[in-house]
């Protein structure tokens, strides 16, 4: 029955990959002496940080990263970050510059501004905003580099006006090793590079250590542990959203282009794992497209990876029309939503639950990834029905400002003493009255 093949389709969206490997459950036995669930491990980990500061961070990145790091070479050094801004390509840099300006850009405009409404017998109400100070950011560094998740936290952390970026990332070639990694640091401003991962990265963050000054807020996406962790700090520091595997439901009617569709689906299948869905209500479409798949399949790079990946983590729903399409598309609330129909405005109009929208066939969902505007950690797993994706909104506090005059005092006060009368706080009613009874005399 249509439920069953929906929740079946559910379940392939947002894949497990955050499962822990065979060879790292039994690392974290070899460090604990028994088995843990990776809950356990992280909150392990977090306490004896919070207890043992950098100490503990450089055992557990002895032993679970497998690098010996040291007080004096867990942070990249200005000459370490120098020379890997000096080997970059000229026209790597270049291109950082070029994605930063188009980050800067969308992230100042949607920026929220300070707003004030006047009260009505006298003075003013105001909603005013300011940056974070101090932010820490989770670079990933297992099965490959990321410069472009540097630019997609840190750019709109800098549209905000965060001072401090702090980025961590494992000790391995393709975290805080790696040279364009650290170029894309240095290009875009952040000078604060640790090499460190897991969850004793984000507890180093989180509780602050020597060498290691705690941040207000942790962004980025990660493996189990750094996600567990984030989870584990939240309330002695604000994190982002956990972000998973990657997904993307592509809608298409008989105007889409079958070969743009395979590419996208395999392009998210290339995160592997990483979830393709595409919802139609035209059959030769989804024929074409899957015969498409077939053919570009055969000359891909990471080729198995991907096609397991799409084996596993792919679907193709046929629907009697563009309503259900949109209400299954609605309901799965994926990650990123491609939209390629005659009139995809029209369409997205009916599926509001994305994390990203991608619209009309010259958007690939690629662009977002790398260089559009819109930062590129974005909710997953149908977090889309209540979450949004990380923007320079999120490194901003709010605070209210209230004034009232004499007269906007007078004119409110019997609001306010009617329910201080209500709760029975006598003193708060008081210190109203104080005020709008004694100019009565
Ligand atoms: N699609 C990923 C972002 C990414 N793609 C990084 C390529 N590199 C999550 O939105
Ligand atoms: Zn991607």
């Amino acid at each position: 029955d249509v439920e069953s093949q929906l929740q079946s389709v559910r379940d392939k969206l947002s894949p497990k990959g955050n499962i822990v490997s065979e060879a790292g459950r039994q690392r974290t036995i070899a460090v604990f002496g028994e088995p843990l669930s990776p809950q356990q491990v992280v909150e392990r980990i977090c306490a004896d940080v919070e207890a043992r500061g950098l100490a503990a961070v450089l055992e557990y990145g002895q032993k679970l990263d497998g690098k010996q790091l040291y007080s004096s070479t867990i942070r990249v050094s200005e000459e370490e970050l120098r020379l890997a801004h000096e080997a970059a390509d000229p026209q790597f840099l270049a291109t950082i510059r070029e994605i930063r300006e188009n980050i800067l850009r969308f992230q100042k405009a949607i920026l929220h501004q300070d707003v004030e409404v006047p009260i009505e017998h006298g003075g003013k109400l105001r909603q005013r905003y300011a940056p974070l100070k101090r932010v820490g950011i989770c670079v990933p560094g297992g099965a490959a580099a990321y410069p472009s998740t540097v630019l997609m936290t840190a750019v709109p952390a800098l549209a905000a006006g965060v001072e401090e970026l702090v980025v961590i990332a494992p000790p391995t070639s393709f975290g805080s090793y790696n040279l364009d990694l650290l170029a894309t640091c240095v290009e875009i401003g952040v000078k604060e590079v640790y090499r460190v991962g897991g969850a004793q990265g984000v507890a180093a963050l989180a509780y602050g250590v020597e060498g290691i000054p705690k941040v207000q807020k942790i962004v980025g996406p990660g493996n189990l542990f750094v996600a567990l962790a984030k989870k584990h700090v939240f309330g002695d520091v604000d994190i982002d959203s956990i972000a998973g595997p990657s997904e993307v439901v592509v809608v298409a009617d008989s105007t889409a282009t079958p070969q743009y569709i395979a590419a996208d689906m395999l392009a998210q299948a290339e995160h592997s794992p990483g979830s393709s869905v595409l919802i139609s209500w035209d059959e030769a479409l989804i024929d074409a497209a899957l015969t498409e798949l077939e053919k570009q399949v055969a000359v891909l790079e990471r080729c198995d990876l991907t096609v397991q990946s799409l084996i596993d983590f792919g679907a193709v729903i046929l629907t009697r029309d563009e309503e259900e399409a949109c209400r299954i598309a609605t309901d799965l609330a994926p990650e990123h939503l491609h939209i390629a129909t005659q009139d995809s405005e029209a369409t997205a109009e009916k599926i509001l639950t994305a994390g990203a929208t991608f619209l009309g066939n010259f958007t690939p969902v690629a662009v977002g990834d790398y260089a559009a505007g819109p930062s590129h950690v974005l909710p997953t797993g149908a977090t889309a029905h209540w979450a949004s994706g990380l923007s320079a909104n999120d490194f901003l506090r709010s605070r209210s400002v209230i004034h009232f005059t004499e007269d906007g005092l007078k004119a409110i006060a019997p609001l306010v003493t009617t329910l201080a009368d209500k709760e029975g706080l006598t003193a708060h009613k008081r210190s109203v009255t104080i005020r709008t009874e004694t100019e009565n005399g």
